[in-house]
């Protein structure tokens, strides 16, 4: 074997070591970070919350992406947890996000706390942590 096709080898067998540990090293300090929830706000009549209900691992620390996709605002609270940080309004258009630790167990209801239509007071969600 000549001198160069040696180190290619060596080089090639290199890359893909550092390709493995790479992947480990990421899916690593994924799983440190937080379970991720994408939560799409509308009206009762245009769709409610979407999902309407969802599940959380007990113990994580969740992060939920609220999104709303309509042309009046929305706000978030979920009286059962500190939600960090806490949100009142949520404007047409806007991504906003909260994290809070699920340290206990249940369904607990989470709603909309601007008056965005006549249909308000139904939208409402519930998340579980088990
Ligand atoms: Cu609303």
């Amino acid at each position: 074997m000549k001198k160069n096709e040696l180190f290619a080898v060596v080089l090639m067998f290199l890359a893909t070591i550092g390709t493995v540990i790479g992947i480990f090293a990421y899916e690593k300090s994924r799983a440190k970070g937080y379970y991720t929830v994408e939560l799409t706000a509308r009206a009762p009549l245009n769709g409610n919350w979407y999902p309407r209900k969802f599940t959380v691992p007990f113990g994580q620390e969740v992060r939920i992406r609220i999104r709303n996709i309509e042309t009046v605002s929305h706000g978030f609270a979920m009286p059962d947890f500190n939600i960090e940080p806490a949100i009142n309004e949520i404007k047409a258009g806007e991504v906003k996000e909260i994290k809070f630790l699920a340290d206990k167990k249940g369904t607990f209801p989470f709603f909309c706390t601007v008056w965005c239509s006549n249909e308000h007071l139904h939208m409402s969600g519930e998340i579980t942590v088990e």
